[in-house]
Formats: structure tokens, sequence, C-alpha cells
């Protein structure tokens, strides 16, 4: 009906138009005809009378009548000729053949001498008069009318007007059908666009391009939806606490019913054969410290590689465990991999070549063919896995990492539908340092099969948009945070990772600061009036533990009554020992603490403590709370935990912060005291400041830095990314709905 409407408003013009066509084309069609035949017997006439003029000048001349009379009744059997008439010059009708109608007589002819023709209606209808001069003996003596019958002209005219009349209606009639045809086809084909438009089909992710009768509507479109977003996101600002509970309400509403699945190579729960039999570790990483968190409030899946000696001793039949072991919150699917595959994937490309080459730590990237073939194949490996994974068709998949740049298009693949929520959780360097990976333009393409692809920091973002700007043919839009590549839109937005602020029950159970301490001393020897450091990393050469050391060593240089006094107890987690390089590192490390304690210890005293070990988390919580200050030197760090860890675990508001400013957690901790790791007169003056700063100073610095930890927990992290993911989520259902509303 609604297109019925539609249709006639293009067929009222149409039937308009139509009959002033009609109106105006029949009376030129009259005039036409008649001119065209009364051209045709004039020619006629001409040629009859110059038939007739030699064998009637003769007869006249020669006084003839009756021959003159023979001729003209001959000549008029002709069908169209009615009569002939002979004329003297003063107008006396001379001799005419017998159906001469007498009502015309010469008068009606032309004036005498001249050669004419005209038209006239006699009672037996419309006739046309020709007039030709007869020149007998050099002058004129009569003049030869000739009348033709002109009422078939009539007939004819008549014809042609219906003939016409018909023409008209018939093209009227096929004109409107096609229109309508053609107006019903499009409309459909309009709507389908419309629709295909509202689904985001060209629109948010332009799979292909809109016909270009919609490309404005979808521009139109596109850019409001995106200027709402733009506003949603820059009106977020300061936004109430986060915590578990607001993380779960958002997973119970936003994404009521939403599988999440968690992809990362490092797995929550380590199963190892102990002295004791089967025994569960968390391993040292700031990735798991950050998403357990998460997958503890969503109850999804998270698919991980199987790593620990007692692993496969754990899992079900499907390669499943729940966990954590005394809760069973959620399921962790393990994967096997070979050594040869973990040589490649893990050791070789992820963290001979990756590692170095994102975090500009002055080692060398390596790249090897069979690591990139290895890492290639995990990542699908791992991608199908997830695939297998999901019970519905479009799950929130997070992916962890720079294990798995390729995951994500690999996985778009096997879920279009899925949103993927891709997390970089190191730096990412400059474009020209970047443009020395020989299959920068792969990882890229692997990277941007997300939905939306997360950094710490907005400089890592850049660096990434610039990075895409270089290797690939991609539209980037720095003022909307998105790249368009192969018909696809992925948002690159920073998303701060942080910890799980402690709650004040769990806080309430911790260990005084001042037994803390006396613990501490006493695990390490120290004085009652020692002044302790700590460091916590895991033993990697970009954590800046030398620059550490060497401050250490000028620090004590410079300050000779320290000697005795200050000890930095740093932990070093093993780990990629089987890496040349991290053994190299490790020993480097060790040599340097012993040469220090030789040059600054003394008997029962030792300035550096080295302990190579992974501590669970009681013992580092002890040790943050017997510090006087952390130190975290990091060359290039995406966040670090570690800084935030500290800080939450201070209470009492008292002990210093010494940060590299190359860590991500630099540009939100400002109260800490900011150092360049490279600078060792700087960074050891940081330290002795930080050892010997006034409780008022510590307090009050202490006091900002957790607030702000506070405020910018794990919880915001993953709560931005899940409420981003959710608002796409929500886009495309919208979309589906306003197509079902114009279906009814
Ligand atoms: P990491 O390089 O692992 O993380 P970091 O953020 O400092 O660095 O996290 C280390 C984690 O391991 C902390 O939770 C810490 O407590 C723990 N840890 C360190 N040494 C330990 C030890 N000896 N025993 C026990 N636990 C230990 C990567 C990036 C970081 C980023 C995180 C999270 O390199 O920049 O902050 O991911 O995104």
């Amino acid at each position: 009906m609604k297109t019925f409407r539609l249709q006639l408003r293009f067929l009222l013009p149409l039937a308009l138009v139509l009959v002033a066509a009609a109106y105006l084309s029949l009376p030129l069609v009259d005039q036409l005809t008649q001119r065209w035949f009364s051209r045709d017997l004039d020619i006629r006439g001409r040629l009859i009378a110059n038939a007739l003029a030699d064998p009637l000048t003769q007869a006249l001349a020669e006084g003839a009548s009756p021959r003159v009379q023979a001729l003209l009744e001959r000549t008029v059997r002709d069908e169209r000729l009615l009569a002939l008439g002979l004329c003297a010059p003063d107008g006396r009708l001379l001799q005419a053949s017998s159906a001469f109608p007498s009502e015309l007589g010469c008068r009606a002819a032309a004036p005498a001498g001249s050669e004419l023709s005209a038209l006239h209606r006699t009672d037996g209808g419309p006739v046309h008069l020709r007039t030709q001069p007869l020149v007998i003996g050099g002058s004129h003596s009569a003049d030869l009318v000739l009348v033709h019958d002109f009422s078939f002209v009539e007939h004819r005219s008549q014809d042609t007007r219906r003939y016409l009349l018909y023409l008209i209606v018939a093209m009227g009639a096929s004109m409107a059908l096609i229109t309508m045809i053609v107006a019903q086809l499009s409309w459909r084909g309009w709507v389908a666009g419309a629709r295909a438009l509202l689904r985001g089909e060209g629109l948010v992710r332009p799979l292909a391009a809109p016909a270009p009768e919609l490309a404005p509507l979808a521009a139109e479109l596109r850019s409001r939806l995106r200027r709402l977003e733009d506003e949603y996101r820059r009106a977020r600002g300061p936004e109430g606490p986060w915590d578990a509970p607001r993380l779960r309400q958002l997973l119970g509403t936003e994404l009521s019913g939403q599988e999440v699945i968690v992809v990362s190579n490092r797995e929550p729960y380590i199963h190892e054969h102990g002295a004791g039999g089967l025994e569960v570790k968390r391993p040292a990483s700031g990735l798991v410290t950050a998403v357990e968190p998460v997958m503890r409030a969503c109850a999804g899946t998270w698919v991980a590689h199987g790593s620990g000696s007692g692993d496969r001793d754990a899992v079900d039949s499907g390669d499943r465990v729940r966990v954590p072991p005394e809760s069973g919150d959620y399921t962790l699917r393990r994967i096997w991999l070979t050594e040869e595959e973990e040589r490649g994937y893990y050791y070789g490309f992820a963290n001979e070549g990756l590692w170095p080459l994102c975090h500009v730590a002055h080692v060398r990237p390596v790249f090897r063919q069979s690591d990139w073939d290895s890492y290639r194949a995990v990542n699908q490996r791992f991608a199908d896995a997830v695939a297998a994974e999901a019970r519905s068709e479009d799950p929130i998949v997070l992916v962890q990492d720079y294990h798995f740049a390729l995951l994500p298009a690999m996985l778009r693949e096997r879920l279009p539908a899925a949103t993927i929520i891709t997390f970089w959780h190191i730096p990412w360097p400059n474009p020209e340092f970047f443009g020395i990976c020989p299959w920068a333009p792969e990882l890229l393409r692997g990277m941007l099969g997300s939905t939306i692809l997360g950094f710490h920091t907005r400089h890592h973002c850049r660096n990434f948009m610039e990075t895409v700007d270089r290797q690939l043919e991609a539209r980037i839009e720095p003022e909307h945070d998105t790249i368009f590549h192969e018909g696809k839109e992925t948002l690159i937005e920073n998303y701060p990772i942080s910890i799980d602020w402690p709650s004040e029950q769990a806080a309430a159970a911790w260990p005084p600061v001042p037994v803390c301490r006396d613990r501490v001393r006493e695990h390490f020897g120290l004085g009652p009036d020692a002044l302790i450091a700590v460091g916590v990393d895991r033993f990697d050469y970009t954590k800046g533990i030398l620059e550490r050391l060497y401050a250490v060593e000028r620090m004590l240089e410079k300050h000779p009554e320290l000697r005795g006094r200050f000890s930095l107890v740093q932990i070093a987690a093993p780990t990629r020992s089987a890496l040349d390089e991290y053994r190299a590192f490790q020993r480097r490390i060790s040599d340097l603490a012993e040469r220090i304690n030789a040059r600054f210890g003394g008997p029962g005293h030792a300035p550096v403590h080295l302990v190579a070990e992974h501590h669970d988390h009681a013992a580092l919580l002890e040790l943050y709370r017997a510090a006087d200050a952390c130190v975290v030197t990091s060359l290039h760090d995406g966040m670090n935990l570690v800084s935030k860890e500290f800080v939450a675990t201070r209470d009492d508001e008292q002990g210093v912060l010494v940060l590299s400013r190359f860590a991500g957690a630099a540009r939100e901790m400002t109260e800490a005291l900011i150092v360049n790791p490279y600078h060792v007169e700087e960074t050891a003056d940081a330290l002795h400041r930080a050892i010997t700063m006034p409780p008022q100073e510590q307090r009050e610095r202490m006091a900002s830095l957790r607030s702000t930890v506070h405020e910018f927990n794990v919880f915001r992290w993953a709560g931005r990314m899940l409420g981003d993911a959710a608002r796409v989520r929500l886009r495309e259902r919208i979309a589906q709905r306003v197509e079902g509303m114009s279906h009814g």
C-alpha cells in the first residue's frame, strides 16, 4: 500500500504530461497533413494542367468547343479530380466539365492570369482549387481551374489523429508500467541497502561497498554514530569507583549471558609434581595478575599453554580443569605444545624477536624464518581451540599479548561475529623501529582482525597508528581512534592496566608493618636501623636491574655513612632461562652484585641481596611492607604492576616509590620519584632521597599514589574495555532490531 501511494506520485505527473502532449500535438498533426496533401495536389494539378495546356489552347484557338468539352470530360475520369473549368479573363465561366460545382464559378479561383491554390468548402464537401493560366497566341486568353476532392484528406487526418491518440495512450501505459516496475525494484533495493547500512554493513564494518546512491546516507549515519561514540568516550572522564561487584554487574546487565573467553600463552595456574604430590602454583606475571579477577567475575573459559610438569594429570578428557583450585570459578583449557613449537613460537619469535623489538632495550631482536613459521602455526592452533571452546557464534574473546598477534585475524575467519578485544601488554615502538621486523605487515594485519585493540598508554596507541600508516594501505582516523583495513574497523584505545585493590578485610588480616620489618631484617640478617630498598621483578633485561645496581653502587660511593646500613633486597623470578641472552644477563647481575658486596659489604652485612626465586604472595607482601623504598628502574615497560602492588600494600602511608620514566606507570604515578635509569647519578640521588625522606613527605606522596591506584584499578581496566565491547555489540543489536521493525 505504502509503495502504491509512492508510485502514484510518479504516475499522476506522467498522466498530466501525456494529456498535454496529446492536446498540443493533435492540431499540429492536422495542419501538417493538410499542408502535405495540398502540396501533393498542387504538384498533381500542375502536371495535369501542363499536359492539357497544348491540346486545350489549340482547341480554343480553333474555337472547337465540343473538342474542349470532350477534353475536359475525359481528364476528370481520374478519381481525385472532381471537375475542370475554363474561365475567361473577365471572370466568366467559359466551359466546364459536368461535375463542376455550380456555386463555385470563377470567383473562387485566383485572379485572372495568376497561378494559385486554395481550399473551398462546397455542398459536396471540401475541395482543392488550382488555377493555371493558358496562353494562346502569345497572350493570356483563359484560366484552367482544377477542382480536386479534398474530403479524403480529412478522413486521413481523422485516422492519423486516432492512431496518434492510441499511440500516446499505449506509450503512456507502457511508461507507467516500466516506472512502476523500476520504482518497485529500486525501492526494494534501497530499503535493503538502508537495512544493510543499519546492520552496520558498509557502515561500521563496510564488508561490501554500499550502493552508490546510499553512500551519502551511509556517510551521514556513520559520522553521527561516531560522533555519539566520541562524545560518550570523552564524557566518560572521572567515573565512579570500579570494583569486582561493579564489573560483575556490567557482565550481568550490558553483557548479560555473553560468553567470555580469554586466550593467553601463560596459564593462570600451573600444576607441578612436587615432593607432596601435585602442587598448584601461580606464575609471576603481570598479565595473570590483571586478568584473573575478570575471569573470576565472569566465569568464562581461559585458553592457555599447559606448561607445568603436572598439567596433564590435572585436566579432564577435554584438557579442561576448573580453577582456582579452592573455588573452581572458571574453566582453564590447556593447549599442549611440543618442545620444538615452544622453541620456535615462544622462545624464538615471541621472546627473541618481538620482546626486544617492542622494548627497544638495546638487545638485538632475532628473526628466524623457522620461528616465524612456528609462531604462525601455534597462533592457528590457539585460534582453532578458541573457536572449538565457543558455545555461541559471537563470544567476547580477550586476546592477551604479543604471543598472539596473528590470532585475531585467524579467529575472525572462524567466528566472524565475535567481539575480539586484543590487549598488548608491552610497549609499541616507533614505526622506524618496528619496520625492522621482516613480517611487520603480516603482524599488523593479524592484529587488525580485532574489534578493539588496547595498549597501556596513548603514546603506544599513536606509535601503533603511525606504524600501520607506514606499513599498510589502511584508512586511519585519529579523531575517532579507529583504523579501517580491508573493510573492518578496529578501535585503538588506551586502557592502563592495574591491580585488584585489596579489600578492607584483606588489609585487616595483613601482619603489621613493624612485624614485616622485623621478619625481613631477621631473614636477611639486617641490623635494627637498616634502611631497606626492595626490587621485585622477573629476571629480565628490560627491568633495569643492572642500572639499579649501578645506582646503589654510586650512592654508596657518594654517601659512605650509608655503608653497613643500606641494603637492596632484589627478588628476581627466573624467566626464559632457556635463552642465552637471559642466562648471560643473569650471570652479569650476579657478578655485579658480588662486586658491590665485596666493595661495600662487611662481615655479616651485604648491601645487595639477590634472590633469584619466585616468591608467593605473602612473602612479597611482607617485603613490600618492610621497605623504606621500592625501586622500579625498567628501561621500558608497558605499565609495571610492581609499582602499584607496592603502593597498595602501604596502608601506613610510608615508603617511597622510585619509578622509571620509561614505565607506563610513570604517567599515572606522578608523586613517585621519577628517574631516568640510564642516568646513574640521577637514580643514585633519587634512591638516597627516598631512603632519607621525612615521614610527612612520604605520607603526602603515598596517600596521593594510593588514591590514584585505588581508583584506577584492574576492574576499571577490564570494565572500560568490556564496556566498549558492550557498546559495539549494542550498536549491532539496535541495527538488527530496526531491521526487524521494518520487516514487521
Ligand atoms: P611483566 O613484564 O611480567 O608484565 P609487571 O607488570 O611488573 O611485569 O608484573 C610482574 C608481576 O609478577 C607482578 O605481579 C609481580 O608481583 C610478579 N612478580 C615479579 N617477580 C616476582 C617474584 N620473584 N615472585 C613472585 N612474583 C613476582 C607485562 C608487561 C608489563 C605490564 C604487565 C601487565 O611487561 O609492562 O605491566 O604485563 O600488563
